[in-house]
């Protein structure tokens, strides 16, 4: 088999990459260790950026999106009892996010890949990359126990924090920062009406909770746990009581309680490898980098590192121009350490650290009724959580 780009990975990276490349006319060839069913059946993020909804709609990918997907111009922050909403819209001149589960990005990327002559291959196992560093590149793999090999001019890592690509790099050549939190995320999805139209990040001395959604009938929540703490130490009556505790009566009012159909727990880190480039490797998406979900960005940094790299792909075929992927890591990582910066910052301000003294814990709340009396502080956050530029048609990303 031969193709132009190997793309490992058929995430939200690996997925968005296949389809700019396949619209500009780039071969590529998705190698997938996993099932389709299995990759669109994991739950994880859950609101897209403004950028993400504007490369959804350049791919014309976006008529679910925008007939199911809910447009938030605020979000809320809840603490001591108290809930106040930061107005996006209005600070950032009418941006907003949009709440659509990774779940159905995947579905929608996953129902147009055949059309739009995105060539997956799924269960394919035993990957190697070999040739990184000469100029005929190669992936290694099995299907169906039969051994393959897969030709290239280049591969894109998207595979994932677990992933073979980041492992192919040399330990001297890589960089790696990284910040390990003591506690987790535990989620549930459970079919009631949201307890708001948008979202609530709560601080409380009991810990961090996040009321979310997925539709105006299904709910998504998640309170901080311990890392020593299982799913079956928490029963649904534990987690609505948890819930409700640390939204406070005013946030929580209304709250509608149901059983659980989804619970899981994720663990909570910042994670930055560097480079993004290994000779013909590029990295994308979260085989670079990790964020705490508290900023909503992981899924949408992955979107953007790929806008990025598709871009430099195309410049490199359609002009013989090798600027955008001489340029690639450099870029990515300017946007993906402001987006670390603000996952990082937002979670410090919301979570409850165990190490954590009086003192520390008067700073949160300070920190919290400052930004709400100051619209300074609310724009910081509004600009943030938005989604800063993606950098791809030309914008800037390193404003
Ligand atoms: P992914 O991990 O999504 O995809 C990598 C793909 O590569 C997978 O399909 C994997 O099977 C495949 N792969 C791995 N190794 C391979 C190999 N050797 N050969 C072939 N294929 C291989 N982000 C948010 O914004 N909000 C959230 O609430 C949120 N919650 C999360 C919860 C969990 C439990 C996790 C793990 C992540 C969460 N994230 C969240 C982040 C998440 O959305 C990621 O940022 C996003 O999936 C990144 O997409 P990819 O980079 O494509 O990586
Ligand atoms: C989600 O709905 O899953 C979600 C929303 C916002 C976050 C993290 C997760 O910051």
């Amino acid at each position: 088999m031969r193709t132009q780009v190997a793309i490992i990975g058929a995430g939200p990276a690996g997925l968005f990459l296949a389809h700019l490349l396949a619209r500009a006319g780039v071969d590529a060839v998705v190698l997938e260790r996993r099932t389709r069913d299995y990759v669109e059946g994991r739950v994880r993020a859950g609101v897209l950026e403004q950028g993400t909804v504007a490369l959804m709609e350049r791919l014309g990918l976006d008529a679910r999106l925008r007939a199911e997907g809910l447009v938030h111009t605020g979000t809320n922050l809840a603490y001591d009892g108290e809930i106040f909403r930061i107005d996006m819209a209005a600070l950032t001149g009418g941006s907003a996010v949009t709440v659509y589960g990774q779940q159905e990005v995947m579905r929608d990327l996953f129902d147009a890949a055949e059309s739009r002559g995105v060539r997956i291959v799924f269960e394919a196992e035993d990957l190697r990359l070999d040739g990184l560093t000469g100029d005929r590149p190669s992936v290694a793999f099995t299907r169906n126990g039969v051994a393959q090999s897969l030709a290239c001019d280049f591969v894109a890592a998207c595979d994932g924090f677990h992933g073979v690509g980041r492992a192919s790099i040399p330990a001297d050549v890589l960089k790696v920062y990284e910040r390990v939190y003591p506690f987790g995320w535990l989620g549930i999805l459970a079919e009631v009406p949201p307890v708001n139209h948008e979202l609530i990040y709560a601080n409380h001395a009991h810990g961090f909770a996040l009321a979310s959604m997925r539709s105006p009938t299904r709910s998504r929540y998640y309170v901080q746990v311990g890392l020593d703490e299982r799913i079956e130490d928490w029963s649904d009556e534990r987690f609505w009581d948890e819930v409700e505790t640390r939204l406070g009566p005013q946030a929580s009012a209304g709250l509608v309680r149901g059983p659980s159909f989804e619970k899981s727990i994720a663990p909570l880190r910042s994670f930055v490898a560097e480079p993004m480039r290994y000779g013909r490797l590029f990295l994308a998406g979260d085989a670079a980098h990790i964020v705490p979900p508290t900023g909503a960005k992981g899924m949408n940094l992955a979107v953007s590192d790929v806008a990025m790299l598709a871009e430099a792909l195309t410049l490199h075929y359609a002009e013989r121009d090798a600027s955008g992927l001489d340029g690639y890591s450099a870029r990515a990582l300017a946007r993906v350490w402001k987006a670390e910066r603000f996952s990082w910052w937002f979670t410090g301000l919301t979570h409850r650290f165990p190490d954590m003294d009086a003192f520390a814990r008067r700073m949160q709340v300070a920190e919290l009724a400052y930004i709400r009396g100051s619209k300074a502080a609310q724009t910081a956050i509004a600009e943030n959580y938005v989604g800063l530029p993606m950098g791809f048609g030309g914008e800037p990303s390193n404003r």
